[in-house]
C-alpha cells in the first residue's frame, strides 16, 4: 500500500531537517518502507483538504490506504509498531521505548520549543535578553538529567529503537544554540543517530526538496 506523508514545499530552514517531516522520512527509512511525498504550502496547510488530514493544519500528515495520521509522535510509532527494527520485542522493553518516545516529545522538546519560539518570535520584545537565559537554562536542566541517564550508552535503553529516533530528532534541533556541544555524550548521541544510513536518507531526501542544487 502506498505512504504518502506531507512535508513544506519550502521548509523555513532551507533543508537542515529541521521541520518534523524528517524524522518521519527517518522512521519509513528505518523500516525500508518507500513512501511518496506530497508538498503543501503554508496557505494550502489551512485549507479544508489538508485540515481533514491534520485539525491543526501542520505538517507532517501520513496516510496509508483507508489510515491517515497527523503528530510525528504517533506517526512513528504506528510505523515502528507495524514493522520490524524500530521497537524492541520485548514487551517491557518495548514499554519503555514508547515512554522514551513520549519524553521525547513531552519532557525535552516543550523547553527547546519555547527557546525558539522566543527567538523567533519575541525578539523585539524588551523582555528577551532577561529571558532567553533563563528559557535556555530550563534546557539544561533536561539535558543535563538525560546526559546523566545515558552515561557511556550508544542508546536509551538498549538496541537503537524508535525512542532514539524520536531523542535525536528533537535534540538535533538544539545545535545552533551550542546548547547541545555543552553535553558531549548527548551531542555523540545525536550525532551517531545523524550517521546511520537511514537518516543519511531521509536528510538527502528532505534537502533535495529544499535545495535541489546541493545533491
Ligand atoms: N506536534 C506536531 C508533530 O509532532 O507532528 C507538531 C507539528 C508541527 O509543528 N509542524 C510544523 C508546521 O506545520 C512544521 S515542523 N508548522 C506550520 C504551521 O503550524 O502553520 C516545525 C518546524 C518548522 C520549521 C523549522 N525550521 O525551519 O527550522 C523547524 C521546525
Amino acid at each position: 500500500m502506498t505512504i504518502t506523508i506531507t512535508a513544506f514545499e519550502r521548509s523555513p530552514d532551507g533543508g537542515q531537517g529541521l521541520a518534523r517531516d524528517t524524522r518521519v522520512r527517518w522512521a519509513l527509512e528505518e523500516a525500508g518502507l518507500p513512501y511518496e511525498v506530497r508538498l503543501v504550502s503554508f496557505a494550502a496547510m489551512k485549507q479544508p483538504a489538508h485540515l481533514a488530514l491534520h485539525p491543526f493544519g501542520q505538517i507532517p500528515t501520513y496516510e496509508e490506504g483507508d489510515l491517515v495520521l497527523f503528530e510525528t509522535g504517533g506517526i512513528v510509532l504506528h510505523i515502528a509498531t507495524h514493522h520490524a527494527g524500530l521497537l524492541p520485542d520485548d514487551e517491557n522493553a518495548r514499554a519503555r521505548a514508547v515512554a522514551w518516545m513520549f519524553a521525547a516529545v513531552n519532557t525535552v522538546e516543550p523547553p527547546i520549543l519555547e527557546l525558539q519560539n522566543a527567538k523567533l518570535l519575541e525578539a523585539d520584545k524588551q523582555w528577551t535578553s532577561e529571558r532567553l537565559p533563563i528559557l535556555a537554562d530550563a534546557i539544561r536542566v533536561r539535558l543535563r538529567q538525560l546526559s546523566d541517564r545515558l552515561g557511556e550508552a550508544d542508546w536509551l535503553d538498549g538496541a537503537f529503537s524508535a525512542a532514539d529516533l524520536m531523542m535525536a530528532s528533537v535534540l538535533l534541533r538544539l545545535r545552533a544554540s551550542g546548547l547541545l556541544d555543552e553535553y558531549p555524550n548527548l551531542a555523540a548521541y545525536v550525532a551517531r543517530g545523524e550517521a546511520r544510513p537511514a537518516y543519511q536518507r531521509a536528510f538527502a531526501a528532505q534537502l533535495a526538496i529544499n535545495r535541489p542544487s546541493a545533491g
